[in-house]
């Protein structure tokens, strides 16, 4: 069984994906953990290192220019990708945590203050909770949440009731890790808007499975992660609006960040430097580049295509499983199977499918108030890549029946 996308091509690119684990060939569901890097991405690292090394903005030599042509670039390949209006609205980070983290303590402090609200909702990953929790306790302003309904999608009608002019900043996730929900973000930035809040998109999840157009959206903020999107670790992407990141005061302190220092008075650079103090991760910047480059060549759409053939095929085959229980059942979802089985933790269900050398994550997947919500401490997660084939989940399916024998 094959489909169009799932050509060996595709994953003859990726060096690990040939390799085995636990003596078994690999069979990665750990997508939404971490994806795979194509061999361009390693080969852009490697080459960095080989030809460009130099750090940037600061030399009049030849490397040093190299090397800032290429991070430059690298913003332009983001800008374009998110459809920004400008590149300087493209501020590089170490991944989503540290996106949400800038603008929970810059645009944040200057713009919360006693009384005011700030709405995130049930199904946030921790690094979409916990800034905005922090910042609530120093401000002494309030946390409001979003409920799910029981198919993990977002009860739009009790947003609806937790606006008011106190809201400030609304906080969400376009696709969530642990359910896989996709939520209809532009009718939620549409009815923040409405009450004056800004809104800040945690696009962790949504980058590798849909079109973003930030401008369309009209999101204040968006954020993204480097390594969910074939590209390198400890690199990510905080998409802000202009006229809003001006405002903004620094996050840190450093080089780059300031146009002149004095005892007397500092200054600061202009966007996007003001928000890339010391010396940034160059080539992962470089390394993200290429993995765009390399997603935009076989096509978002596509990659979605396939990856929801996959979660049709890997949901129906594990509901016939004897104990199976499905966590996320939104219209709207992308690649993420979240499950439990009758019986057996679901760190056990991890250990026996790693046994049979299929990857996939057991926990609480940083969304602990989500877990809360569905009664459960964990779940097990497949997730599914563009490099994943209908075989791979016949391996996973039987493993699970496996665990399903083992277990009973
Ligand atoms: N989710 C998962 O297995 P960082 O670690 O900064 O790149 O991304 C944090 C993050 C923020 N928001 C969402 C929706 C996420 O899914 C993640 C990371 C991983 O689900 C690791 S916990």
């Amino acid at each position: 069984m094959s489909t169009p996308f799932t050509s060996a091509s595709i994953r003859a690119q990726f060096p690990i994906l040939q390799t085995s684990s636990r003596g078994k060939p690999l069979v990665y569901l750990d997508n939404a953990s971490t994806t795979q890097k194509p061999q361009v991405v390693i080969d852009a690292l490697v080459e960095y290192y080989e030809k460009t090394n130099a750090n940037i903005h600061r030399g009049v030599h030849y490397l040093s220019e190299k090397a800032t042509v290429e991070y430059e670039g690298a913003r332009e390949k983001i800008q374009l990708f998110l459809n920004a209006e400008e590149s300087r609205e493209i501020i590089f980070t170490r991944g989503t945590t540290e996106a949400i983290n800038l603008v929970a303590s810059t645009y944040g402090r200057a713009n919360v203050g006693a009384g005011d609200e700030i709405i995130v909702s049930e199904l946030e990953h921790h690094s979409n909770i916990v800034p905005w929790q922090i910042l609530c306790e120093e401000k002494n302003a309030t946390l409001r949440v979003i409920p799910v309904n029981d198919a993990g999608e977002l009860r739009l009608d009790e947003y609806e009731k937790l606006l008011s002019e106190r809201t400030k900043i609304v906080a969400v996730n376009y696709v969530s890790n642990a359910l896989g929900t996709i939520n209809p973000v532009a009718e939620i930035i549409q009815k923040a808007h409405a009450v004056g809040a800004r809104v800040l998109i945690d696009g962790a999840q949504s980058s590798s499975h849909l079109p973003v157009d930030v401008q369309k959206l009209d999101c204040d903020f968006y954020t993204l992660s480097g390594h969910k999107i074939y590209g390198p670790t400890g690199i990510g992407v905080l998409y802000g609006k202009a006229e809003l990141l001006e405002k903004m005061p620094p996050y840190q302190g450093g080089g780059d960040m300031i146009s002149h220092v004095s005892w007397e008075r500092t200054a600061w650079n202009v966007l996007p430097y003001k928000f890339e103090a010391g010396t940034p991760h160059i080539e992962g910047a470089i390394g993200l580049g290429v993995a765009i480059d390399w997603v935009n060549e076989i096509g978002l759409e596509n990659i979605a295509v396939h990856e929801s053939e996959l979660l049709t095929a890997a949901t129906s085959a594990a509901r016939e499983i004897e104990g199976f229980q499905l966590f996320g059942e939104a219209r709207e979802k992308a690649s993420v199977l979240s499950f439990t089985l009758s019986g057996a933790h679901p760190s056990d269900i991890g250990m026996i499918l790693d046994s049979q050398g299929v990857a996939i994550r057991s926990g609480h997947h940083c969304a602990q108030p989500l877990m809360d919500r569905f009664g459960v401490p964990a779940t097990a997660r497949a997730s599914f890549a563009i490099y994943n084939t209908l075989e791979e989940v016949e391996v996973f399916i039987s493993a699970l029946k496996k665990a399903r024998e083992f277990l009973n």
